[in-house]
């Protein structure tokens, strides 16, 4: 483990220091409470050895600075205290601190809160993936491993919040897809909404987004693209899916085909997010009204 050492004498400093080397971790060492702050920021230590009574910020007040400041990590806080009165290791505790030893410092007391140290920062560590894997799935579609409605109203949300952004968003809808699961299969319908989501993914750039929006229907945003320009996308994703030639006999093209509807954001029509998406929504109707295999604004 990485240890971040905090104490302001430096004959106890020396002592710590040789301590938790020997136990075969290494230090970064701190003159006081708040260089130790800063060391902390910048090294992000599995593991805090702390002297308690240290002028400026105590080591009560590291505790606290730690423990608020955590989020996805977790630091192991050993405390180190003159005299080990019960109150001090009461408050020490109560700050945050998840163990203490006292002064003269046991190398051996230390060694073995160092053990427990490494076991619990790993385990939190195993945490910490896990959530991150967790978070990834609730917001990843299983079929076509496109993100889905969770995660777009959370990138909507972000997008909104950078004011001068011009984007837009596509609506699709894949055409006579009910009469497609009947002749083919839903077997063969999944299949070729993997197929299509494959083909919309790599038909835009890497910071568009692409989410599968709910059944066969997927949503696009195209960044830093205006009206224009989103309609050349759109068509060029519209004829690359038609070029699977994924045969359809109950369409009119003897394929399947797309159809899309787009909205914009931009200086001079500033719409929420609801009602950019209500526009696609439109927008998509009208391609469909139209004859489908077809882009409208
Ligand atoms: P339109 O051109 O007007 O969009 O006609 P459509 O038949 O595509 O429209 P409709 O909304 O009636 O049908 C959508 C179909 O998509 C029905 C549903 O069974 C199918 N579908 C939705 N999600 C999935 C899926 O995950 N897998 C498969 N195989 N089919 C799906
Ligand atoms: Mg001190
Ligand atoms: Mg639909
Ligand atoms: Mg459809």
């Amino acid at each position: 483990m990485k240890i971040l050492i905090a104490d302001d004498d430096q004959i106890s400093r020396m002592i710590t220091k040789a301590a938790v080397e020997q136990s075969g971790h290494e230090c970064i060492v701190a003159v006081d409470g708040d260089s130790a702050w800063q060391l902390y920021k910048e090294h992000s230590p599995e593991a805090v050895v702390t002297d308690l009574m240290m002028p400026g910020l105590n080591g009560l007040d590291l505790c606290r600075a730690i423990r608020a400041g955590e989020e996805d990590s977790y630091t192991y806080v050993i405390l180190v205290t003159s005299h080990g009165s019960r109150e001090d290791v009461l408050a020490g505790m109560e700050a945050g601190a998840d163990d203490y030893v006292t002064k003269p410092l046991d190398p051996f007391s230390l060694h073995i809160r160092l053990l427990a140290a490494q076991r619990i920062t790993s385990l939190h560590a195993d945490l910490a993936r896990y959530r991150s894997a967790l978070t990834e799935q609730a917001r990843t579609d299983p079929l076509t491993k496109l993100h889905n409605r969770l995660k777009l109203a959370e990138d909507l949300g972000k997008l909104h919040t950078g004011k001068d952004h011009e984007y837009c968003l596509a609506m699709v809808d894949v055409d006579n897809f009910k009469s497609y699961n009947d002749i083919y299969g839903h077997q063969a319908g999944d299949a070729a909404l993997l197929a299509i989501a494959t083909t919309l993914a790599g038909q835009v750039r890497k910071t568009d987004g692409v989410y599968r929006f709910g059944g066969e229907e997927f949503l696009l945003v195209l960044r830093d693209q205006q009206a224009d320009g989103a309609r050349l996308v759109m068509e060029r994703v519209r004829s690359a899916v038609q070029d699977l030639r994924i045969e359809h006999l109950g369409d009119p093209d003897g394929v399947l085909t797309i159809s899309a509807g787009i909205s914009a954001f931009t200086d001079g029509h500033r719409a929420g997010t609801e009602q950019l998406l209500r526009e696609a929504d439109l927008a998509l109707y009208a391609a469909k009204a139209s004859g489908r295999n077809r882009v409208s604004l």
